[in-house]
């Protein structure tokens, strides 16, 4: 199937073999990267890409559906039994896709949503001005405290009442510790407000049961497959049965087309990947990973915000270490080490420079790396930062990155 590329467009074929290349040669820290499996890859490039299957199963707007039917019943079954859910769907391209329908589903132009901001550990699509999310709604923002950079759940009680928002989202791209969606419902309760967890980032902890679970408290919850859950991207909703019409009707025809079969496909295999009993213990490693990494860097004086992680992320405050969040990113990335800057909770740089870096243990996990190597990551990260002038250093660390990635390859036998 490769060859196939290589032969036709040589110019495409190097790049994703590079591209290939680079995931196996680098220590990838991203939080919110991972590596599928190889038979979820292997889905999304079968025939089912060629598929239009508008509508949803047995009530399609296109012939010729009944295979990919089966497909998505299959795909919905597995996330309801692996969240428990009422209702599910399967179809959102994104996790944004998966946001924007929820807010379709439930608010007119101008109404009031409650989201967490940016710094905090908000994602874009909760209401930023630069997301349409923030442009057509009248958007209220909460954050988190600024003594222990965690919730505050009597503020966020107090700006809900206030203003009664008609949506209230949880759920974070940036935030480590738990969320108590129990407070959460309260909250929304006592406003009647809808309440929506985008839990993109803790899917995978919370099917894996060793993150609390919004289900059995939120209206909805949307989530991405390709973060903790270790699938495709793309997005999916949950809900409440009684909300399941104007879900479905939101994500098509509301902000969608065609959904993706092959990536649904993809979808359902990550899904019957997470209902092993394996799964649990690789997102149980994921947290002690993040967990030993964190502290590693804690011990040599980088601060944590909010003083450490309940999850699979950390967020690095490095200015304490007179760096900035970009440049940490550049250095570590010369040294084989793959992080992103992030702002931190009432950061004064923008974000294009940030005051932090965000680094997480998925991907490292998935290779089968654990605490050990943890301690020699954060060893490797400490030597860089604290010589961001020495090129030499980053050199000699990029070679100790690679031999140790070379112990744990990934996608050996693709594109070989
Ligand atoms: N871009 C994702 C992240 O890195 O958290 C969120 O969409």
């Amino acid at each position: 199937m490769y060859r196939s590329i290589k032969n036709y467009d040589p110019d495409i074929y190097k790049f994703i073999r590079l591209e290939k290349e680079r995931q196996n040669r680098f220590l990838e820290l991203i939080a919110s990267e991972n590596f599928a499996s190889p038979r979820v890859l292997a889905a999304m490039a079968t025939p089912l890409n060629n598929k239009y299957a508008e509508g949803y199963p047995y009530k399609r707007y296109y012939g010729g559906c009944e295979y990919v039917d089966e497909i998505e019943s299959i795909c919905i079954d597995r996330v309801k039994k692996l969240f428990g859910a009422e209702h599910a769907n399967v179809q959102p391209h994104s996790g944004t896709s998966a946001n924007m329908a929820v807010y379709f589903a439930f608010l007119k132009p101008g109404d009031k949503l409650m989201g967490m901001d940016l710094t905090s550990g908000g994602h874009l699509s909760h209401g930023h001005p630069v997301s349409s999310s923030g442009r057509d709604f009248d958007v209220i923002r909460y954050g988190v405290s600024r003594e222990n950079e965690l919730l505050d759940y009597d503020e966020i009680f107090s700006i809900a009442e206030r203003e009664k928002p008609k949506i209230i989202i949880c759920g974070a791209s940036a935030y480590p510790r738990f969320i108590d969606f129990k407070k959460f419902r309260e909250i929304a309760d006592s406003v009647g407000a809808i309440l929506m967890a985008d839990v993109a980032h803790t899917a995978g902890l919370i099917a894996a049961g060793i993150h609390p679970s919004p289900v059995p408290y939120c209206d909805v919850v949307t989530f991405t497959t390709h973060k903790t859950m270790r699938g495709p991207r793309g997005g999916i909703i949950l809900c409440k049965e009684q909300y399941a019409k104007k879900i479905d009707k939101a994500v098509f025809p509301g902000v969608q087309g065609g959904p993706f079969m092959h990536v649904i496909a993809a979808k359902a295999i990550a899904f019957k990947e997470a209902l092993d009993p394996s799964f649990t213990e690789y997102q149980k490693q994921v947290v002690k990973n993040c967990k030993e990494l964190a502290n590693e860097l804690q011990k040599e004086g980088f601060r944590l915000v909010s003083g450490g992680t309940d999850i699979h992320l950390a967020q690095i405050d490095v200015k304490v270490k007179g760096l900035t969040g970009k440049l940490a990113e550049e250095i570590l990335e010369e040294a084989g080490i793959t992080v992103n800057k992030n702002t931190i909770p009432f950061d004064t740089e923008k974000p294009f420079i940030a005051s932090g870096i965000r680094i997480g243990t998925p991907a490292v996990t998935t290779r089968g790396m654990k605490e050990k190597e943890m301690r020699k990551i954060a060893q490797f990260m400490i030597e860089v930062l604290a010589n961001p002038d020495s090129e030499e250093i980053r050199y000699a660390i990029r070679k100790e990155v690679e031999d140790m990635c070379s112990a744990f390859p990934i996608y050996s036998d693709l594109l070989s």
